[in-house]
């Protein structure tokens, strides 16, 4: 039998099992971060979220905790629980072996493996299952793994710093300050939370950035960092080349004898992922990452490749920094041939701060 739970601690619960596994976002990829959370009489007994790499699966590690105290006892899961056999046993399985009596959980896993599948074992097993609560904020917290197991491509955070005047650098400068230090920070936490980031070869040959997460504690991993060239002509000097985290390169040509060399010399850490086709290019980009396993991506300019993206409506979340320092005349505009204002019409606001001097809008496409 399960114990009975009074139907608001259900949302109470499910809420910190969703903020647990987002916990895991950035580390998870390719699997979802799930966050568990097994309560018995009212008290938590177990927590487990996805380990790095997808495995242990969270539900495994939030039973471990529990141990014997599982029995009869309820588990807060923020994703349906697996039902295959894949790097690990079904969790269905072992949430039915632990004796949990019932399982409270948003949304389904569109993996075809499950879908469906993990309910119906727990069911069958006679474990009650509550389904539905608190699915807008699953849906959120797992937009990327969602986006690209139903569409093959990474979920796509577009951030772009603006002057008040609506540049994004100066002619000739390379890298040039236009937000704050507080704003910088959070671009730090973004990238923390993202499986790659992407720039566009211009971006690499002007600033020659190293697109790192310089932050400590839990939020100190970067994620991969991804190239764009259209060309296949890249400088092979560049900080990302040649230290640091992975580093992929997206490009329809081959690469250079001189960077095949550097490519063998850096072991895996550096990999040229050819794309099928010169058309479509962000497209044929994101399917590239979708097929590596990257749920999330951060694209971090330029002009031209932002602007690529968001014209082909491959860009589902804009991440606005405004400042209020003007570049004049030399700046570089945001956008080679549109406005801003014309960029984000097919987007709403969902989320205003301030860093510092600077406001920061997140914005989501219109459904
Ligand atoms: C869960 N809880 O914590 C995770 C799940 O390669 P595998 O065996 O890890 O299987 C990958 C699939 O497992 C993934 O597509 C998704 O359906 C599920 N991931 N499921 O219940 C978890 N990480
Ligand atoms: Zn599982």
């Amino acid at each position: 039998m399960s114990e009975a739970q009074p139907r608001d601690l259900d949302s109470r619960f499910l809420a910190s099992a969703i903020r647990l596994g987002r916990l895991s976002l950035g580390e998870a990829a390719p699997n979802p971060a799930v966050g568990a959370i097994v309560v018995k009489d009212g008290a938590v007994v177990g927590r487990g979220r996805t380990a790095i790499g997808g495995r242990p699966h969270a539900e495994t590690a939030a039973l471990l905790e529990a141990g014997d105290k599982a029995r009869g006892g309820t588990l807060y899961v923020s994703l349906e629980p697996c039902a295959h056999h894949g790097r690990t046993p079904p969790c269905a399985d072992a949430i039915v072996a632990a004796g949990i009596g019932r399982v409270v959980m948003p949304i389904r896993d569109p993996d075809p493996r499950v879908d469906g599948k993990g309910v119906a074992k727990l069911r069958a097993a006679g474990v009650e299952v509550r389904e539905g609560l608190l699915a807008e904020p699953a849906r959120d917290a797992h937009q990327g793994y969602l986006t690209r197991t139903t569409k093959g491509r990474p979920y796509v955070l577009l951030k772009l710093a603006l002057s008040a005047d609506e540049g994004i650098g100066l002619t000739g400068h390379g890298q040039i300050a236009i937000t704050g230090p507080l704003a910088r920070r959070h671009v730090q936490v973004l990238r923390s939370r993202v499986d790659a980031i992407l720039v566009g070869a211009g971006t690499l040959r002007a600033d020659d950035p190293l697109l790192t997460c310089r932050l400590p504690g839990l939020l100190a991993r970067s994620p991969i960092r991804s190239v764009l060239s259209r060309s296949g002509v890249l400088p092979e000097h560049a900080k990302m080349f040649v230290a640091g985290p992975d580093t992929w390169v997206l490009s329809p040509k081959s690469p250079s004898l001189v960077m095949q060399e550097l490519i063998d010399a850096r072991d895996g850490a550096l990999r040229w992922l050819q794309l099928r086709a010169e058309s479509d290019v962000p497209a044929e980009a994101l399917a590239q990452l979708g097929a590596c396993g990257v749920n999330t991506l951060l694209l971090e300019g330029g002009a031209q490749t932002a602007s690529a993206f968001l014209k082909a409506g491959l860009v589902d979340e804009l991440l606005l920094f405004r400042s209020p320092i003007l570049l004049g005349e030399e700046r570089i505009a945001a956008f080679p041939d549109s406005s801003v204002s014309d960029m984000i019409t097919p987007f709403r606001a969902v989320e205003q701060r301030h860093f510092g001097p600077d406001d920061f809008t997140r914005y989501k496409r219109a459904a």
